[in-house]
């Protein structure tokens, strides 16, 4: 599979970061977050993985080498976990660093913000649990078409532990139909699994992975013998609308099996994370697995 290629070089310069998220449907900066603020959210996770017993005995925390108790995401035995995990301060706080709000908001021309529903994804070694299936974020999250996903590893990700990979140029294809499947999410979007256009990379801490909510993305399986760790955090403009109910209001990932904001947050130094901020205009859902959604326009002009 093709390489990312890496924006890092036009990080400041917003004319070339749009263009070249028109023409690939993905931005990837090697290194754009600090590794020892990663590192830290890592280390904290994954000692909740080990007290939670996900991890297997006589290894090395930070090594999160699966132990038989680590599940796929929202079977049964994750949520004790993932509640803990949702608990952890600076997971949240990682969603609002300056690099991702400065670019986000640069790329969308005006204020952005993250919405408060940040996703922890802990995945088990494959088979046993499946990867996520191929889509795209726009039937999930809604909204607005121009809603951004980070996708940031929270350990080393070389291709076999199954990180993201991203079909290039994708968005050009509209809105795809969807067929149920297994894995997160249970939907998988109608596009060439085997195109040449797919990227992907071996990941390092801080390297962040931003795209549109029409490029078609999904995981890879799980090779090793870890768990492979990472965030995914959603970012859009101030004045575009935000979908009511599930990730796009104030509820956390997984709510109602995961407690609501006021519980997970107590003791926390601040909640401004994991707020929406004033004057934000929300519209209703439709189903996410409807045939016919007619393509948004984007402010990205994919083209
Ligand atoms: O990490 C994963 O398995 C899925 C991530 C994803 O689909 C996303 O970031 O939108």
């Amino acid at each position: 599979m093709k390489d990312l290629r890496d924006s890092s070089h036009v990080l400041t310069d917003a004319e070339a970061l749009r263009a070249r998220l028109a023409d690939d449907g993905y931005l990837f900066f090697r290194g754009l977050l600090p590794s020892d603020v990663v590192s830290d959210v890592h280390n904290q996770i994954a000692r909740i993985l080990y007290d939670s017993n996900w991890l297997a005995p006589g290894t090395a925390a930070e090594e999160l080498v699966a132990s038989d108790r680590a599940v796929e995401e929202g079977s049964p035995g994750f949520f004790g976990a993932y509640t803990a995990i949702q608990s952890t301060e600076a997971f949240h706080q990682l969603a609002v660093r300056p690099e991702l709000l400065g670019v986000t908001g640069r790329l969308l021309g005006e204020e952005s913000f993250a919405h408060p529903a940040h996703i922890c994804r802990i995945a088990p070694p494959s088979p046993g649990a499946n990867p996520t299936p191929i889509h795209q974020d726009y039937r999930f999250i809604q909204g607005c078409v121009d809603t951004l996903t980070s996708w940031i590893p929270l350990s080393e990700a070389p291709p076999e532990i199954g990180g993201l990979r991203v079909f290039a140029g994708s968005p050009r294809l509209g809105v795809l139909p969807v067929k149920a499947s297994d894995g997160p999410g249970m939907m998988r979007a109608e596009a060439d699994e085997n195109h040449p256009e797919w990227r992907t990379t071996s990941y390092q801490p801080g390297d962040v992975l931003l795209f549109g909510s029409l490029t078609v993305h999904g995981a890879m399986p799980n090779r090793t013998k870890q768990l492979r760790l990472s965030a995914d955090f959603r970012y859009q403009a101030l004045s575009a609308p935000m979908a009511r109910d599930l990730l796009g209001t104030g509820k956390p990932h997984y709510h109602p099996e995961v407690p609501d904001f006021p519980t997970l947050t107590r003791g926390w130094t601040s909640t401004a994370c994991v707020e929406i901020p004033a004057g934000v205009n929300f519209v209703d859902r439709w189903d996410p697995r409807v045939d016919d959604v007619p393509t948004p326009p984007s402010r990205f002009a994919y083209a």
